[in-house]
């Protein structure tokens, strides 16, 4: 299986099943000189993590990290960094009754008829289990990101199903079970989950993610633009569907008058643009919003075939996240802090001599929307 590797002067690469015995990742291109202990993981690892409230899978992994490479006392040496995380929750047997078929809407089919072989053990390399690495190279990036260039990234969940925020307190994510930002809402969510969850199904989500204080420069056209590489980065991401920067698919219906950002010595008057002009950041927020879809594993019958292609209903037991959109938030943080990484350093190694060029216009005017 190829394609388990992205990014250019930072790449990163994942392996592992979700039942097999670990899962883990090598990080290549990590400047020496990062402080970094395997503590500074736990934070993301359990934003991500699965079993820490009811409206997610119940499977319940310790999540430690082992850094098997690239640090040498306390600092990171310039050499691949291997992170590995041991499986210690897998429950085999849940997935005993789908061996022999395939999911309707689920990787099962299309991964039997690319290989001609799979590992049906909880999805295997499909699994959303994959997500844990990201997260953990992630929390490399984002450090280095905020130690070099003061860059912040934080997202939060901005739809589930039919509901979207009714306001936006930023305080108010981190300790939403939903990450929303609203917490007045957050009792009114888990009666909507809790309904969704007896009823044996699934539903989609929105989760935006926000990047503060990218500097202007980072991106490479042609082919190597920002939101070319955020946008696919974000696909790969298991479940997603859509991916917008800035305005996204709002743009079909705007006027240029309106969608243009104009610019003043003070900063820009809005973002509509997401941060980024012709695959370069502009030095506004760098704004993405991704689509998940509705988990397929779900208790509600469905018509699918077995391997014989002989009809049969598939229903799926174990346990399963009724809104895999809700522990999405760090991954698509960490997916947007890596290509950003990534951005910097390719910046530093053509463009590192050109510094900063006047006009330099500070970011959006206080006000302005991200949205
Ligand atoms: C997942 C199915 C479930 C989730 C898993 C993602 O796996 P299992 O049936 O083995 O419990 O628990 O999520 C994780 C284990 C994780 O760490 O994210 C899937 O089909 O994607």
């Amino acid at each position: 299986m190829s394609s388990n590797t992205f990014g250019k002067l930072l790449s990163v690469t994942t392996f592992g099943e979700s039942h097999g015995p670990a899962i883990g990742c090598v990080i290549d291109g990590c400047p020496p000189g990062l402080a970094l202990d395997a503590g500074e993981f736990r934070a993301d690892l359990e934003r991500r993590a699965t079993g820490r409230s009811r409206h997610t899978s119940q499977r319940r992994e310790a999540d430690d990290i082992e850094i098997l490479s690239g640090v040498y006392e306390g600092v990171t040496t310039g050499t691949p960094i291997a992170l590995l995380i041991r499986n210690t929750d897998a429950r085999s047997k849940d997935y005993g009754n789908i061996l022999e078929t395939f999911r309707p809407g689920h990787a099962d089919y299309t991964y039997w008829q690319k290989y001609g072989v799979r590992d049906p053990r909880g999805g295997g390399r499909s699994s959303a289990r994959e997500t844990t690495m990201r997260v953990a190279a992630g929390v490399v990036a984002k450090k280095w990101l905020a130690e070099r260039h003061g860059v912040t990234v934080q997202g939060h969940v901005s739809q589930i199903g039919e509901v979207v925020p009714r306001g936006f307190d930023a305080s108010a994510i981190e300790s939403s079970p939903f990450f929303w930002p609203d917490a007045g809402q957050v009792p009114e969510l888990e009666t909507y989950m809790d309904a969704l969850r007896k009823s044996g199904d699934s539903v989609g989500a929105r989760v935006t993610v926000i990047a503060d204080n990218v500097p202007a420069g980072w991106g490479e056209p042609i082919y190597g633009k920002l939101d070319g590489e955020l946008a696919a980065a974000m696909m790969s991401i298991n479940a997603v569907k859509g991916v917008e920067i800035g305005d996204g698919f709002a743009a079909v219906a705007q006027r240029g008058s309106q969608h243009r950002d104009e610019m003043t010595a003070d900063g820009f008057l809005s973002n509509h643009a997401g941060g980024i002009l012709g695959g370069i950041a502009s030095g506004q927020p760098v704004v993405v919003s991704v689509a998940f879809k509705p988990t397929s594993s779900i208790l509600i019958p469905g018509r699918s075939v077995d391997r014989a292609g002989e009809a049969t209903e598939v229903v799926t037991k174990g346990r399963h996240d009724p809104c895999v959109g809700i522990r999405a938030v760090p991954i698509v943080e960490a997916m947007l802090a890596l290509v950003l990484m990534d951005q910097a350093l390719r910046h530093r190694a053509q463009c590192g001599d050109v510094g900063a060029v006047p006009p330099r216009i500070p970011g959006t005017l206080q006000g302005a929307s991200h949205d």
